[in-house]
């Protein structure tokens, strides 16, 4: 059958059959035995059956046709619950929910049994899995390759208001349903060592690595399922083991811990996923990690391309390689070294493959967020990369020099090499060297890449500084996660644009449209209630879906300002308490958010946001026109049902912080209208949608700098502004700690003594303006309606689709490979 894509027809029978025989062979279940659980992995595996099938036929398809792949190298892909999202690609979710409903079960019951699978931490890695699944909908040939980590992100629940964490173990004790082992595609990688000198046949002196301790990748492969198309391609993800599972002898000896010491430390690499979104925390395992992903993703490269009967020296011209940041920056040295001490070739032929061979994407101006490494850490761990990434960055230097002789400033900027104090590694400046071409994620940040992060590279390699604004897949964000939007979409506008998003364009014709309107604010309301069930059985609160739904969902950081949405909401609490005149429509603020489990600041601001929402949630003074929640354990699924449901996208970074952002993009195609500085792609958001049909406020990036040159002072702002004195205050004593007076202070001292890094203070006056406009906004329903629908309507260029073309097009150079 090798080449002959299974077709998307359905045998409902066959497929009950594979269930049930699933749930016998691989679960140990009868229907009468098989828990709900049961019966979501049962059904899961009977489907990845068929999925399996294509990826192989998929791959076998691609070997023979000669063509150009793209590899997407992420140390994170948070990909969500697969089962759904699938059953949507494949075009099976009615047939299946009736195959399903005829075995007693329920399908959207069944797919609550699916945990996600947690390996990303946010924006970064859940961009990678809409890239992913949009490779796959248009058929460019890709590969994703990443870690199998063991416990993905931390759960998060609350204890009296505080984070907690606890271990996720995504995989279950049952395995995924959708993983499937490739024991024919695993590698080895090495750490530590030491470089030897030898001569070879032809009496040349040569370097090789002789490392010290070797580890082995184990492939496991998820499929990305093409929509509605038969391509099927593979997420790779390694696991780290050792490479002899258990030594006998030492055992035998009594040497128990001895025997297994190995095992330890390799499986300690891909234990878990590292925690921290934007922020660089520079931990030994975490190199670890990135070395053994970039060794067995390039080795999987390099044997698919010589496989196929390439010669070495056209990889360039097969194979173009992502890196998604600097997280797998160590794949260039790697690269390098491959072809230099095993392939053999000269210093200038490999550089110029690398060279041709990768690609960088910057997804932050953060500095605490752009990676270095110790050089005494990779000369220990990886002395022979060490070497070549110090020829790499001769050779640079003296480019520099010949562009701008003797201006040692500008070299030492550009070094990859951190001098004055402990030498670092700037993973960042390797990248813009070694890659062919480089992109920031929204225009507003590419620009910035150019103007502040990396002008003199811009200078020396013009053209190579590019953009490509970030985008969502609209099959999960639209199509999987509102249902009833989905349908009126289909009934107005046919069912074509899952695949080609602008066609929602078409909406904004009903835009006006009085019944149209009314259906489309009924569907809402419909997910305001899904929304509200749920929060009603799970946290036990009451809302009311007549209210305006506030949504900031998103990790917890300084920079997307949580707090800033929290003294607004500690400004509404006061008005409402002591101005009488002050009216207002009843407002939900609803949260969600991981905060970095060494990040205090962003904890305080957990706790404290939980500890005002229980006293507003229930001060009868309030006469429920104001209602807080912190939803626990923000992850995919939770997106999925917060969505739908958001009347306002809170996107309120301080200017120039956030690269991009994504939820923006998620929630304005669900008909939520942001409310958010001029930052990241809210950018091009308001470009697409227009003034009207978004709020806009607070300094802009210029006026940020400028207000950081004069020396800004928070305390002025809190002086001058008494609804903002009042606000703060409230963060004193203990109205919201009843006994445990100041609980909160901190923030307030954060933003008063602490100088207020971001600007909260500054654009406080300006963002409760733009509430009070939402608030009027909102009593008109029909001009809301039109804005929301006109946000639906307009947003299509950030389908992921378009990002994905935008790569391939100027960048990547790839054809689609259809099957
Ligand atoms: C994040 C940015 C977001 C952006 C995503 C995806 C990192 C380092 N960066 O603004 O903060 O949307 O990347 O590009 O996680």
């Amino acid at each position: 059958m090798q080449n002959q894509p299974q077709a998307l027809s359905f045998d409902k029978a066959a497929f009950q059959a594979s269930v049930k025989q699933h749930l016998l062979t691989t679960y140990a279940q009868t229907p009468a035995t098989a828990s709900a659980r049961h019966w979501y992995l049962a059904m899961s595996r009977a489907l990845a059956e068929t999925s399996t099938g294509n990826l192989i036929d998929t791959e076998q398809h691609l070997a023979a046709t000669d063509c150009r792949s793209v590899n997407y190298l992420s140390l994170e892909f948070l990909i969500g619950r697969l089962t759904g999202n699938n059953l949507i690609s494949l075009d099976l979710y009615a047939p299946v929910a009736e195959a399903m409903a005829e075995l007693g079960q329920n399908l959207t019951d069944l797919l609550e049994e699916e945990r996600d699978p947690a390996l990303g931490n946010g924006g970064l890695g859940r961009l990678a899995a809409c890239f992913m699944d949009s490779l796959a909908a248009q058929e460019f040939p890709a590969v994703g390759y990443g870690l199998h980590y063991e416990y993905g992100l931390f759960r998060q629940s609350f204890d009296q208001g505080r984070q907690m964490e606890a271990p996720d173990g995504w995989r279950g004790q049952e395995g995924y349903p959708w993983e499937i082992q490739r024991p024919e595609l695993n590698q080895t990688a090495g750490f530590y060592g030491r470089v030897e000198v030898y001569t070879d046949e032809q009496g040349a002196q040569r370097r090789r690595w002789v490392p010290g301790m070797q580890v082995e990748g184990v492939a496991w492969d998820l499929p990305v399922i093409g929509y509605q198309n038969h391509s099927v391609y593979p997420l790779r993800l390694w696991e780290c083991r050792a490479p002899v599972p258990f030594r006998l002898a030492p055992f035998n000896e009594g040497d128990y811990v001895g025997a297994q010491a190995a095992a330890i430390e390799a499986g300690n690499i891909t234990k878990v996923l590292y925690p921290n979104d934007n922020h660089d925390q520079g931990k030994t395992l975490r190199l670890m990690q990135q070395y053994f992903h970039c060794a067995c993703s390039v080795a999987d490269i390099l044997r698919r391309h010589l496989a196929a009967g390439h010669p070495i020296e056209a990889l360039a011209a097969q194979e173009t390689i992502q890196l998604n940041d600097t997280h797998p920056t160590i794949a260039i040295p790697e690269l390098m070294r491959i072809l230099l001490d095993e392939h053999q070739l000269s210093w200038e032929a490999a550089w110029s493959i690398c060279n041709q061979v990768f690609a960088y994407t910057n997804h932050t101006l953060l500095p605490e967020a752009l990676e270095t490494w110790s050089e005494a850490l990779i000369a220990e761990l990886l002395p022979r990369h060490l070497e070549i990434i110090f020829e790499i960055n001769h050779r640079f230097m003296a480019e520099v020099e010949a562009k701008w002789p003797g201006r040692d400033d500008i070299k030492q900027k550009l070094s990859v090499i951190q001098e004055g104090g402990q030498r670092m590694v700037r993973m960042a400046n390797l990248c813009v060297i070694g890659s062919y071409a480089v992109n920031g994620v929204a225009a507003l940040h590419s620009e910035l890449v150019k103007r502040d992060l990396f002008p003199e590279f811009d200078a020396l390699f013009p053209g190579k500084l590019q953009n490509v604004t970030n985008g969502v897949t609209p099959r999960r964000w639209l199509k999987f996660c509102n249902p009833a939007l989905s349908q009126l979409i289909d009934e107005k506008i046919g069912t074509g644009w899952p695949a080609q998003l602008s066609q929602l364009s078409a909406l904004a014709d009903f835009a006006d449209d009085a019944e149209f309107q009314q259906r489309y604010m009924a569907v809402k309301k419909a997910n305001k209630q899904r929304l509200a069930d749920w929060v009603a059985d799970n946290l036990g609160i009451a809302l009311d879906t007549d209210a305006i739904f506030d949504v900031q969902i998103k990790r917890l950081h300084e920079y997307k300002r949580q707090h800033l949405n929290l003294v607004h909401i500690l400004s509404l609490y006061h008005r409402l308490l002591n101005d009488p005149q002050f009216e207002m429509t009843p407002r939900v603020f609803i949260f969600a958010a991981k905060a970095a489990p060494g990040y205090a600041l962003a904890k305080e601001i957990i706790f404290a946001i939980n500890k005002v929402a229980e006293q507003v949630n229930n001060d009868p003074r309030l006469g429920g026109k104001l209602k807080v929640v912190f939803i626990p354990d923000y992850r995919v699924s939770l997106a999925e049902i917060i969505i739908p449901a958001a009347d306002v996208s809170e996107q309120i970074s301080t200017a120039g912080k956030e690269a991009s952002g994504t939820g923006n993009m998620k929630l304005a195609l669900n008909g939520a209208l942001t409310v958010g500085t001029m930052d990241g792609a809210n950018v091009e958001i308001r470009e697409e949608v227009g003034d009207d049909n978004i709020f806009i406020f607070g300094l802009l990036v210029d006026e940020v700098l400028e207000l950081k040159q004069q020396g800004y002072q928070p305390a002025r702002y809190y002086e001058s502004d008494s609804l903002l004195k009042a606000s703060l205050d409230l963060l004193l004593g203990d109205t919201f700690t009843p006994g445990e007076p100041d609980a909160l202070a901190g923030i307030r001292h954060n933003l008063l003594e602490g100088g207020d890094p971001y600007f909260v203070l500054a654009d406080f006056a300006d963002y409760v303006s733009a509430q009070e406009r939402i608030d009027e906004a909102y009593r008109d329903q029909a001009g809301w309606a039109r804005k929301a629908i006109l946000n639906t309507a307009l947003v299509g260029k950030f389908s992921s689709d378009r990002s994905i073309r935008d790569y391939v097009n100027n960048i990547w150079q790839l054809e689609a490979v259809k099957r």
